[in-house]
């Protein structure tokens, strides 16, 4: 080992990289939802298939539900499965996007009755996260208006401020709120939470415990997302992320692939802002929906990107960093953060996963496992996330 020191090396034990459940399924796009073979029919297969990314990168034993997508009858029994995997249950996804009484909204419609039916959900969310020990509920809403007038800009955002707050006050203790924004789609006027600012004046207002998700995906193009992280964090608001990566719009590709770069800035920005650690309050986890490629292969590969691009964030010289820009060295600045994001840490952490007894290489690993051709063979008739369907 000679690219990463001891200290960063010990740093990257601690990483926890939650997956979605349905990443499993086929999903991906509003057009053809490409079917794979030995797709999930279930969630317990989805956890078996997320235990496999776990016992090859040892990065990832968490995954997320998205109720009622992974509705079952017994939560209790569904957490004692996960155990047996060697998983648990991450965060709870709400959902308010697929149901015919939400046409105008959920959180923020106009009809009360509407709304209690969305808070109602969430209880629910809330009822799955008891049972299963999920810390976190994330909301995000697909509430918005597609035509100027259409809706009461305010009145709608009145509104999902009370919903909200009768959501908070239903948490347990130990229980958080995490609200995620997007700034368009499905709604293409307006959108009820479009930015973070949004999200951080809604849970601002709720209390410590709720806090904004930060999805790469879900910003205009040219946003500068690391900014976003730094004063998130500097306001100590940066609840969870859901990372995945974008050429256009919200791609849900595999993390890193579009702009390794971008993926870099922002996790220095975390580990710059004390967001990175057990101690710290920011889960990480993946929002991704795979068109073409296998699932499992796609969640180990951006596994293996968020790691490796913490330990290039994690490497950066700080002191030299700090020195340059307090001498006003703008290209000796940039030159220290640069010669991190160039240096190529993948042997070291080769070398760092066989010492944990691990696979050096988790993609070749897994294609040499025989675990493809095992679910292809066995399972028969898997289904398709509802999502993009
Ligand atoms: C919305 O685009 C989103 O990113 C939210 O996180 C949803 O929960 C998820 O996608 C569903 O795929
Ligand atoms: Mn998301
Ligand atoms: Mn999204």
């Amino acid at each position: 080992m000679n690219t990463l020191s001891p200290t960063v090396l010990s740093q990257l034990e601690s990483q926890v990289i939650e997956l979605p459940s349905w990443a499993f399924g086929n999903s991906g796009t509003r057009f053809k939802v490409f079917s794979t073979p030995g797709t999930p029919r279930s969630i317990q297969e989805k956890l078996t298939d997320a235990a496999q990314v776990n016992k090859l990168t040892g990065l990832s034993p968490k995954v997320a539900l998205h109720i009622p997508w992974d509705k079952v009858d017994d939560y209790a029994a569904l957490k004692q499965t996960a155990a047996d995997l060697g998983v648990s249950i991450g965060t709870v996804n709400s959902n308010t996007f697929q149901d015919d009484a939400y046409k105008f909204g959920s959180l923020t419609h106009i009809d009360a009755g509407i709304r209690q039916k969305a808070i109602d959900h969430h209880f629910e969310c809330i009822e799955v996260m008891h049972a299963t020990g999920s810390a976190d509920l994330k909301i995000w809403l697909a509430d918005g208006t597609n035509y100027p007038g259409q809706g009461d800009l305010r009145g709608r955002q009145d509104r999902l401020a009370d919903s909200l707050q009768k959501i908070y006050d239903r948490l347990g203790a130990e229980q958080r709120l995490v609200l995620e924004y997007k700034f368009f789609e499905p709604a293409f006027y307006h959108t009820d939470v479009p930015d973070w600012g949004t999200s951080y004046a809604q849970v601002a207002a709720l209390g410590d415990r709720a806090m904004v998700c930060l999805d790469t995906g879900h910003h205009a193009p040219g946003t500068n997302i690391e900014f976003i992280v730094m004063q998130l964090l500097r306001l100590g608001k940066l609840g969870s992320f859901d990372f995945n990566s974008r050429f256009y719009a919200d791609d849900d590709l595999i993390v890193g692939a579009a702009d390794p770069f971008q993926l870099f800035r922002i996790l220095f920005e975390v580990v710059r802002g004390g967001g990175y650690g057990s101690s710290s309050p920011v889960a990480f986890m993946l929002d991704q929906c795979h068109n073409v490629e296998d699932k499992i292969p796609g969640q180990i590969r951006s596994v293996l990107n968020v790691q490796e691009m913490t330990a290039r964030a994690l490497s950066v010289d700080t002191t030299a960093l700090e020195a340059a820009q307090n001498a006003e060295d703008v290209l000796g600045a940039n030159g220290v953060l640069m010669d991190a994001f160039y240096t190529d840490v993948r042997p070291d952490l080769a070398e760092w996963r066989e010492s944990r007894g691990l696979p050096a290489d988790p993609m070749a690993a897994y294609a040499a496992s025989g675990y493809q051709q095992q679910i292809a063979e066995t399972r028969v008739g898997g289904t398709q996330s509802s999502w993009g369907a």
